[in-house]
């Protein structure tokens, strides 16, 4: 049986995305920086800001979530990933759970379509690779329970990663499940 998959790997700016929520790869403050951050927090205005204030930061792995003020997106979903070392202080277990925070918190507040950037691969130095294995893992998993699930790439290059690693997890056989929309 061959079931579409709800995933779409787009190449652009996330803060143009029509979704019910974007994912913001924050930082623990949550108050703003550069990289998709800067770029949501600039697209969404200073009401962002003052909205993120009282949220009182958040922990590397886990999901806050705001109103989308002046981007398109209904919602803004801000996780705060893990800063690359060596690979072995709990970074993969840590973006996982970026992942999986960002699409708990998504559920709860009925989100249906749902962007994501590559999360820690700018600024905090994660490996793309092993990110985007990290990434699609999760949305391979959550994909049944949403309508829309986007990886926002920001380089024509990183989507051909994300398409050449999501091909690579859901081929069985010699038989590829991969249904490009
Ligand atoms: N739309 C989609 N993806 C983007 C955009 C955009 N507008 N801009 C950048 N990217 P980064 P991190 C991609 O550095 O590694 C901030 O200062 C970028 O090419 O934004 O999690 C925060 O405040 C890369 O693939 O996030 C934190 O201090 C991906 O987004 C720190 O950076 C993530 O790169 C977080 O670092």
């Amino acid at each position: 049986m061959t079931t579409a998959l709800m995933i779409e790997i787009l190449t652009g700016d996330i803060t143009k995305l029509e979704v019910d929520a974007i994912v913001n790869a924050a930082n623990s403050t949550l108050l703003g920086g550069g990289g998709v951050d800067g770029a949501i927090h600039a697209a969404a205005g200073p009401l962002l800001h003052d909205y993120c204030r009282t949220l009182k930061g958040c922990r590397c792995g886990e999901a806050k979530l705001s109103p989308g003020f002046d981007v398109p997106a209904r919602r803004i979903i801000h996780t705060v990933g893990p800063v690359w070392k060596d690979g072995t202080h709990y970074e993969a277990a840590l973006l996982k759970a970026c992942y999986r925070s960002s699409f708990e918190l998504a559920l709860q507040y009925e989100v249906r379509t749902i962007a994501f950037p590559a999360i820690s691969t700018g600024a905090y130095g994660y490996p793309k690779q092993e990110a985007a294995e990290i990434a699609v893992a999760a949305m391979l998993e959550y994909q049944d329970r949403f309508e829309r699930i986007i990886a926002c790439c920001f380089s024509e290059r990183d989507a051909m990663l994300y398409l050449s690693t999501l091909q690579a997890m859901v081929t069985i056989g010699d038989r590829p499940q991969f249904i490009p929309r």
